[in-house]
């Protein structure tokens, strides 16, 4: 809400106490700032959409959020260890990837989180347009600097997917699958897809962006992907809360992070394979000036994907879309 990724201390407590009256006079002491303006800042939180009473000489009562993923909501349900130190959060924006760019470009810290609630030009990988309509899914940047290679950057898309998975399966209880490279299907539509870029030099990266957008009370589509996109909704068919998922997806994510950076690659390997739709099956995969079929047999520390042609040859793949054949 703040614009400098900080988060507004009072609605912060105010949602610590939620349900319960806290007076003017309290509130006024504890932020060091007058009555008035107090009020004011409740009356900038009602226009936002909080539903908050106030009782002459009782008090403020915060009785109801909005369905916004606002900082001080995802903090609240926290707590994170490295992520979300700093959170930005747009009603609307071009690409929630393009300003976390921006903001790490200026020194935006590790773990710096980039949401909105639209975005008129969210991408997928090469330009591909991204559909992101506004307060039905999550579009989130995540700002990292990690110490990876660079040629180890796919292990970081590997470890959003592995932790977006589990968050849904948790939360949603459906049977949501790894596609390599970057999506997330359930019943074989795609729910999410990740898009990783990075910042390097030949031997050290400066910083990576990871964004991930998620269908989550989407109800349509447009006609070009109505038959191969889902949302948690229609998967599950309830209304899904975006920041209960959000908040489940940022622990997972943080748990495995902490594995990648500890040195622990193979554990979370173990856990994308369990998690994959293609391992084992016959798959196309069509490349930027390739087309190979064959079957998948593994993915490697580089996220590269090992096919096994017709002819016998095992070819190593590094990006490309997959279309599975059975
Ligand atoms: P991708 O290139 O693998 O997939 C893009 C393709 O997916 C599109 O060409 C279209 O066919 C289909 N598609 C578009 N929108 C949706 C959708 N909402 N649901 C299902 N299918 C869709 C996938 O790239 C990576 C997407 C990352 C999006 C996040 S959102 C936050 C961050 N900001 C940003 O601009 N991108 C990322």
């Amino acid at each position: 809400m703040a614009k400098d990724g900080s988060v507004n201390e009072l609605l912060l407590f105010l949602l610590s106490k939620k349900g319960i009256y806290v007076s003017g006079e309290e509130l006024s002491e504890k932020f060091g700032v007058s009555r008035t303006a107090i009020w004011k800042q409740i009356n900038r939180l009602r226009e936002l959409g909080y539903e908050i009473d106030s009782v002459p000489r009782v008090g403020y009562c915060l009785k109801k959020s909005p369905d916004l993923l606002l900082p001080e909501e995802i903090v609240q349900n926290g707590p994170f260890e490295f992520l979300a130190s700093k959170i930005y959060h747009y009603t609307s924006i071009g690409s929630t990837n393009d300003e976390a760019k921006k903001l790490a470009q200026m020194g935006a810290p590790h773990g710096t989180l980039v949401i909105a609630e639209e975005q008129t030009g969210g991408r997928g990988r090469l330009g591909r347009k991204w559909v992101s309509p506004p307060g039905q899914g999550i579009w989130l940047s995540i700002i990292l600097r990690p110490s990876l290679e660079p040629s180890e950057a796919p292990r970081i898309t590997m470890a959003c997917a592995v932790a977006a998975a589990k968050a849904i399966r948790q939360e949603v209880g459906v049977n949501c699958l790894i596609k390599w490279p970057n999506d997330l299907l359930i019943d074989g539509k795609k729910v999410a897809g990740i898009l990783t870029e990075m910042s390097a030099d030949m031997d050290k990266i400066h910083y990576v962006v990871t964004g991930i957008g998620m269908n989550v009370n989407n109800a349509e589509f447009p006609p070009d992907i109505e038959k191969t996109a889902t949302s948690l909704k229609l998967a599950s068919g309830e209304e899904v809360e975006r920041l209960k998922i959000l908040t489940q997806f940022l622990s997972q994510f943080e748990e495995i992070y902490r594995s990648l950076e500890g040195g622990k690659f193979e554990a979370i390997l173990g856990e994308w394979r369990q998690l994959s739709c293609n391992l084992g099956k016959r798959v196309r995969i069509i490349g930027r000036n390739f087309e190979l079929e064959g079957t998948a047999l593994d993915v490697d520390g580089d996220g590269a994907l090992l096919i096994k042609t017709d002819e016998g040859q095992v070819e190593r793949v590094l990006s490309g879309d997959v279309s599975l054949r059975e």
